[in-house]
């Protein structure tokens, strides 16, 4: 399919590189190190070879919120952010960005998504997990009484928020401890990541702020396949989840989130994640430079799924999420 647009696509800073040597072997740092810090070469001639006309650009992960003091994080976000929108500026037929934020302070990463919206031209923000506080492994998630006004100004906005993966703190990890291998993409990343979904939600965020938009990659991380299983368990006893929320877990994962394919390359799980959610709520994307865009691409442009579904998923879903202006 041509005309795709692709929305969890990373780049790094000179200085938030190290964030991602961990995840490649040292025969492979150099090639993802490269890929990282390319923008407007190799990256366009990937996005012009596999049918990809957009991309949606963030930050590595875990970057501003592995910085554990506010106002660094603020200072590091504010720096990636004016770099993204010179990036964009040069091509903004083919790139979009999306705000880090410095979450660590609510108010410093509502004004700063403030200013990437409203001067920067940003689509939203993508944010990656919790945020560390201090040195002595204080984080937080964004279900706090703190992030109140901050998810005012995001409705306010009224712009998408990426929550993206990033790995657990060693002493919050001591389930993988042996186990090395199911941190990241393996599982760890989905498994923080669907946690911080579900207290978004159990904390009644949307009750409050109905008109949200969450998206999540990795379709959905593992979210849709659960998502029966978490309203429904113990069904005989007949007691509603114990939370601050007013409704059903669904309720809400169906009203305000969104999905994407990056690094997910598997119709079986499209497909659950099409019965579960609908095909107005799944969206392209390949998770470049961590996943190949021919791996998204070439799975995505044959898999058995209606023309009409690709066409939402690959291009229109996004146009509509993210007001990119009509064909
Ligand atoms: C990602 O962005 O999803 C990612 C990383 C690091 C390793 C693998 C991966 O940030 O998929
Ligand atoms: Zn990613």
């Amino acid at each position: 399919m041509q005309g795709k647009i692709a929305l969890e696509e990373h780049f790094a800073l000179e200085e938030t590189l190290e964030d991602s040597r961990r995840y490649a072997p040292p025969s492979h740092w150099p090639e993802l190190r490269s890929r990282l810090l390319d923008i407007q070469d190799r990256r366009l001639r990937l996005m012009d070879a596999h049918g990809v006309e957009m991309m949606l650009l963030s930050l590595n992960s875990p970057a501003v919120q592995g910085v554990p003091h506010a106002t660094k994080a603020a200072e590091l976000a504010r720096r990636a952010n004016d770099f993204l929108a010179e990036q964009v500026a040069k091509r903004p037929d083919r790139f979009r960005g999306f705000a880090a934020l410095p979450m660590q302070d609510a108010e410093l990463a509502a004004a700063e998504l403030r200013r990437a919206v409203t001067e920067l031209g940003f689509v939203g923000a993508l944010v990656n997990g919790f945020s560390e506080l201090d040195d002595a492994g204080a984080t937080t998630y964004y279900d706090t009484a703190d992030h109140e006004a901050f998810w005012s100004e995001v409705e306010r906005l009224d712009v998408p928020f990426y929550l993206h993966p990033r790995n657990p703190l060693p002493q919050d990890a001591r389930i993988y401890a042996g186990h090395e291998w199911l941190l990241g993409p393996s599982w760890g990343f989905g498994q923080e990541t669907a946690v911080h979904a579900l207290r978004l939600i159990g904390s009644g965020l949307f009750d409050r702020h109905p008109r949200l938009r969450i998206v999540l990659g990795h379709l959905g991380e593992g979210l849709p396949y659960s998502l029966w299983r978490i309203d429904n368990r113990n069904a005989w006893i007949g007691a509603r989840h114990p939370y601050a929320a007013r409704r059903r877990v669904a309720d809400y994962f169906l009203e305000n989130f969104h999905l994407t394919t990056s690094g997910n390359f598997r119709t079986q799980t499209l497909v659950d994640a099409l019965l579960e959610v609908g095909a107005d709520r799944i969206l392209f994307s390949t998770d470049w430079p961590f996943e190949n865009v021919d791996h998204a691409a070439d799975w995505f442009d044959s898999a058995a799924i209606s023309e009409h579904d690709r066409r939402k998923i690959g291009r229109d879903n996004a146009r509509s999420l993210f007001r990119l202006g009509d064909d």
